[in-house]
């Protein structure tokens, strides 16, 4: 593998700001998308844009901007510092040279309260081949604070988060230029911003038999829950590891990752095992990550107890649409804003840079599967594994009584968010996802597994 970090820009971003800038300067050909050598970059473009005040001209400043210097004293302030830092990390069928937040993909996950202030420092570490920055899509703030952090600096925005939901944050690149290199390369992450009251209760929707009768059977639910979150991203790579443009402006997806891995959620050896006996009898119908020696990377499931309210933080960080959908189950509710945008619904199409929170019930013990339904999506990665209670019978086995394998085995790592205001306590975690090794052992030692 190449371990060459390329210094890519994206001429079809640094056209377009051209043309934004500039009006007809530049042409469709010279739009249509070339990755090339940092060095044979004409610069003089780069200089207009900065000296005319960059994309600060066309973009208006917002209300949630707060000053650093000058937070109100009656706001609690959460601090978030990331590290921007390059490093090879393993992908289905070998490495590739990622772009990550503090050494994961996606970056650490960010969750607050409505009426929170956040201080974000964003510090890239000398030595580190490209500069990088920060968009943060839960602020509210002028454009222009969104410019390039050089390698060995650091820089900190503040702001209120005044809306509550689930939003992106991603590496704005090199002042907007190489910025889809360097988020389809990994540089993404989310921020939770919980409703200042907490969530709403939820009604599920069924039928009952009364006196001899079919009728509705409405159930509510507390707002408490057992959560998790799924990012959705694409991989455009070509034969060295490195980023394609090309590949990415044709939609030809390599694979498609789910929190930075293809098929990050299915079983390995282990759940071989346990459930036919043998380690090397699979159970799904791809299982790239099943070796312990995979450490940190090997697949894991996802356990829910039957008839749980759970809550799933969904954002597609990607450039294709998610039709998210649960193999077996119907999404009982669906929130964007803290609004209720549906209920009851077998699919929920999630755009690019969009997110939702989906409230799930698993009514009964089985085997589920969160899917991208869009087939190429599936096959290439988008397909995560959800076992409910205690499906297999294995309790009589292992001689417990637990009311899902969360008990036993623990949900992994990277799929359970901070904890917020009506999180239900994980009985267990493991150590699992796109972390380097030197993440994870921070992780590891933060969580205490
Ligand atoms: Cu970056």
């Amino acid at each position: 593998m190449n371990k060459r970090i390329s210094m890519l820009f994206t001429i079809a971003a640094v056209a377009v700001m051209g043309a934004t800038l500039f009006g007809s300067t530049y042409t469709t050909t010279q739009i249509s998308g070339q990755s090339f050598d940092m060095n044979k970059l004409d610069v003089d473009v780069m200089e207009k844009i900065h000296n005319m005040g960059g994309l600060e001209l066309v973009m208006p400043s917002a209300y949630a901007e707060t000053d650093c210097g000058a937070i109100p004293s009656d706001r609690k302030v959460v601090e978030f510092n990331i590290t921007g830092e390059s490093a090879e990390l393993p992908m289905m069928g070998g490495t590739f040279n990622a772009m990550t937040f503090s050494g994961q993909i996606p970056g650490p996950t960010l969750r607050v309260t409505q009426g929170d202030v956040v201080k974000m420092t964003l510090t890239i570490p000398e030595g580190e081949p490209t500069p990088h920055g920060n968009d943060m899509h839960a602020s509210q703030m002028s454009a222009g604070n969104f410019g390039a952090v050089l390698p060995g600096t650091s820089k900190t925005y503040c702001y209120i988060a005044e809306v509550p939901g689930i939003f992106k944050y991603h590496c704005s690149g090199v002042d907007v230029a190489a910025m889809d290199q360097h988020v389809l390369s990994g540089m993404y992450g989310i921020t939770i911003v919980d409703p200042i009251d907490g969530y709403k209760k939820l009604m599920t929707e069924g039928t009952k038999v009364m006196n001899g009768k079919v009728v509705q059977d409405r159930k509510f639910m507390s707002a408490d829950a057992l959560e998790f979150q799924l990012q959705y991203n694409q991989l455009y790579l070509n034969d060295d590891g490195n980023y394609d443009m090309n590949k990415m402006m044709a939609h030809q997806t390599t694979q498609t990752v789910v929190n930075g891995k293809a098929f990050s959620y299915v079983p390995n050896e282990a759940h071989n095992e346990l459930i036919m006996g043998n380690a090397k009898k699979n159970i799904f119908v791809a299982q790239p990550w099943n070796s312990a020696d995979l450490k940190q990377h090997q697949s894991q499931l996802l356990f829910v107890e039957a008839g749980q309210h759970t809550r799933w933080f969904v954002e597609n960080q990607g450039n294709e649409p998610v039709f998210f959908h649960i193999v077996g189950e119907i999404i009982d509710r669906v929130v964007q804003g803290n609004r209720v945008q549906a209920q009851g619904t077998e699919t929920w199409l999630i755009g690019g840079s969009q997110g939702a929170i989906m409230d799930v019930v698993f009514d009964k013990p089985g085997v589920y599967v969160a899917v991208n339904h869009d087939y190429a999506a599936i096959f290439s990665g988008a397909a995560t594994v959800i076992v409910a209670g205690d499906p297999f019978g294995l309790n009589e086995q292992l001689g417990t009584s637990a009311k899902s394998y969360a008990e036993l085995l623990g949900n992994p790592s990277s799929a359970v968010p901070p904890k917020g205001k009506n999180s239900m306590d994980h009985p267990k975690l493991n150590l699992n996802g796109q972390y380097t090794d030197e993440r994870a052992a921070e992780i590891a030692a933060k969580l205490g597994i």
